[in-house]
């Protein structure tokens, strides 16, 4: 008996001290997307996550310690009190002291954990006046943003390798060069054929969209999340901002994007056959860019808009290195 329990608790300590050392060269995970191996949440962009990064921090802590005192009182009670070590065991069956301090302990740290559980989510849960507000729409399969005060619509459509290998060779030549395949064969083709396209485009795959929707950097941006037709999930995980998308209901969240650059989000709630393929991409620009972009999408000029954000280098998107050697 005490043989398998030493063998259970030797497994335990494996896969411990393999996860511990998996840890040691950790990739980080990005600013706005994620990367290949990472461990632990996306960097933060936004004050709200800024505070559920911290919250995690903590947390993180409290059950590795926990985790390890556990196993160290395992390990101790399995040799100090084995069968050889101490052939003839105590009858105690009750210590008060230590019943009251193994209920007492736990409560205490769940109200530990509990004060900055709560003051996140109160925080979360309280609106500042918006400055822009997004109604979020989710479709089968793609995502409408709807700037309320500007009564403008944008329709955001994943790019796919057809896409990228279309806008390069040109129709004719694509279609002759893939007219012939189908099925698995032309999926595989358009996937190894459209890898270095992506890469020179500096485009994320299964994150890039055809037309990004943009917001001004540190201005309270309102997104009132709804759905058309199944529920979907509105996610931009820098932000720290999920909220489901269901239909016939309207759910709200804030951010307020601290940082320029480009984020990243996908929908986060397993709607249908699509689902993998209704990313959102988000610019955070400068004021003056952002004027400009609306200024553009209010004169029904969708492709200046869109250059608009292609021409904001500070903005523009970090391809990550290990991403873009993935790719
Ligand atoms: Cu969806």
């Amino acid at each position: 008996m005490s043989k398998r329990m030493f063998g259970a608790v030797a497994a335990l300590a494996a896969v411990c001290l393999a996860v511990a050392l998996g840890g040691v060269t950790p990739a980080l995970a990005g600013l706005g997307q994620p990367t290949d191996g990472e461990l632990g949440l996306q960097v933060s962009a936004s004050p709200i996550m800024d505070e559920i990064s911290h919250l995690f921090n903590v947390i993180n802590i409290i059950i590795t310690v926990i985790v390890l005192f556990v196993m160290v009182l395992m390990v101790w009670v399995m040799f100090r009190f084995s069968e050889k070590k101490n052939p003839t065991p105590s009858r105690t069956t009750h210590h008060t002291l230590l019943e009251v301090a193994w209920t007492i302990v736990p409560i205490l740290i769940l109200v530990g954990i509990s004060i900055p559980s709560f003051h996140l989510l109160f925080n979360i849960y309280t609106f500042p006046k918006p400055e822009v507000t997004i109604k979020a729409t989710g479709n089968a399969w793609f995502w409408e943003h709807e700037y309320v005060d500007d009564k403008v619509t944008i329709t955001s459509n994943m790019i796919n390798d057809e896409d990228v290998l279309r806008a390069k060779l040109g129709d004719d030549a694509f279609d002759k060069k893939y007219g012939s395949l189908e099925g698995a064969a032309l999926h595989n083709a358009l996937y190894v054929d459209s890898l270095p396209v992506w890469k020179e485009d500096k485009k994320i795959r299964r994150l890039a969209v055809d037309q990004e929707i943009a917001v001004p950097v540190n201005k309270v941006v309102d997104v009132l999340v709804t759905s058309n037709d199944v529920i979907h999930s509105w996610t931009i995980p820098s932000f720290g901002v999920k909220m489901q998308a269901v239909p016939g209901r309207t759910s709200a969240v804030w951010f307020k994007a601290t940082k320029i650059g480009s984020y990243f989000g996908q929908c986060s709630v397993l709607c249908g056959k699509l689902h993998s393929a209704m990313p959102i991409a988000i610019r955070v620009v400068d004021q003056p860019v952002y004027d400009a972009w609306m200024a553009a999408l209010k004169a029904k000029d969708k492709k200046k808009a869109q250059q608009i954000l292609n021409a904001d280098t500070a903005s523009q998107a970090i391809i990550q290195q290990d991403m873009a050697q993935a790719q």
